[in-house]
């Protein structure tokens, strides 16, 4: 017996009509260009994949010391709202709607990516047991240094900027990245914030940070066009909390009271076990009454029970929207999947990029 699927059952979020029930997820590239700009391939990249219902850009530093890994595109500069511009020109040309990852990393990067070699910045003087990628190779992320409280309305501004760009740039909406272990959710768990000021200590305190900086952007472009991405409890970037569910609880119901139109929740480890720890994902979704946009781990048949139980609106694809630029068509037909090749994920060029054929197309040559 097989499920009705509402997958491709169009769906209102704010102002938007979608098309369907498709999102693509934020995956990094890391091909921009000299300055931070996304590459030109990022134009034929996003454009050949507009037929989800939503697209979201892969995640984008608000600043240079938000960046935390080599070419990584930026939404600070003149020129990288320009180069954004043409990749929203050729989504919106064909039918689509994308929103901008906004991004801080916070701890997780490397002296040589920061202003003057300094050490990145971070809600504690905590350094996190991972890598990063800088100079061609991986490096062990550096030692980062706890920000002055004095120094948190510039991070708040610098969200606030990067959404005012991306509005500039013709983005539909900003989702603020509150997930994986990158600045606020650093600031959120007791794993990497020891603070002992306003920002530190109970939840209200460790929450109030990416709070504050969703009230700014949706103050700023509109609620109606924010969206948050959270991840309760991935261990990436080494990151955890001691008790995520209240933690969790409490963020949604202060993101409800904003009116963002969607939480966008990574449940499990991020791009791994779905059972990595208990969390009730259930109550997340019931206090908050927009869009709950559920990703990790989906494919046709989990989407469809998971719509079909009423336990998400909207469900996120990773992996198969590198792979399948009309992904929506395939799933739609059945028809066979492309295999997405892990050794073109992380930088390069077109190969791997904007190369992967559509249903009738044949695959180029090289593997
Ligand atoms: C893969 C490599 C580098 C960064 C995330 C922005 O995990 C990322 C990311 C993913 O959210």
């Amino acid at each position: 017996m097989t499920t009705p699927t509402k997958l491709f059952d169009s769906y209102k979020l704010g102002p938007l009509t979608l098309p369907n029930r498709l999102v693509m997820a934020p995956l990094t590239r890391n091909r921009a260009v000299a300055g931070m700009v996304p590459n030109p391939l990022a134009i034929e990249y996003y454009g050949q994949r507009a037929s989800a219902g939503l697209l979201v850009t892969e995640a984008s530093q608000v600043s240079q010391q938000g960046q935390g890994y080599q070419d990584t595109p930026g939404i600070y500069s003149k020129e990288q709202v320009a180069g954004w511009r043409k990749v929203t020109d050729r989504v919106h040309e064909r039918g689509g709607r994308i929103f901008l990852q906004a991004w801080h990393v916070g701890g997780i990067s490397h002296t040589s990516l920061q202003h003057n070699g300094e050490a990145p910045v971070a809600p504690s003087a905590v350094r996190a047991k991972g890598k990063t990628f800088v100079n061609n190779t991986f490096a062990d992320v550096s030692e980062p240094r706890a920000l002055a409280l004095e120094e948190i309305p510039g991070i708040i501004e610098s969200f606030k900027r990067g959404a005012a760009n991306a509005i500039a740039a013709g983005f539909d909406g900003v989702e603020v990245h509150g997930a994986n272990g990158y600045l606020l959710d650093q600031f959120a768990k007791d794993g990497t914030n020891k603070r002992t000021d306003a920002y530190g200590g109970s939840i209200e305190n460790r929450a109030k940070l990416m709070l504050e900086v969703s009230k700014v952007v949706a103050a700023e472009i509109g609620a109606e066009r924010t969206g948050i991405r959270l991840s309760p409890v991935t261990p990436s970037n080494d990151i955890s909390d001691s008790n995520p569910q209240p933690l969790f609880d409490y963020i949604v119901d202060q993101l409800n009271a904003l009116k963002l139109v969607y939480i966008h929740v990574i449940e499990g480890a991020t791009g791994g076990a779905r059972d990595i720890a208990p969390f009730d994902y259930g109550s997340l979704r019931k206090r908050f009454k927009q869009a709950y946009i559920a990703n990790n781990g989906y494919d046709f048949e989990l989407a469809t029970k998971t719509l079909a139980a009423d336990a998400a609106d909207l469900i996120c694809f990773g992996k198969l929207f590198i792979a399948n630029p009309d992904l929506v068509e395939r799933l739609k037909k059945g028809a066979p999947l492309n295999v997405p090749d892990k050794a073109t994920f992380y930088g390069g060029s077109a190969k791997g990029y904007t190369d992967y054929p559509v249903l009738g197309e044949v695959a180029h040559a090289a593997g």
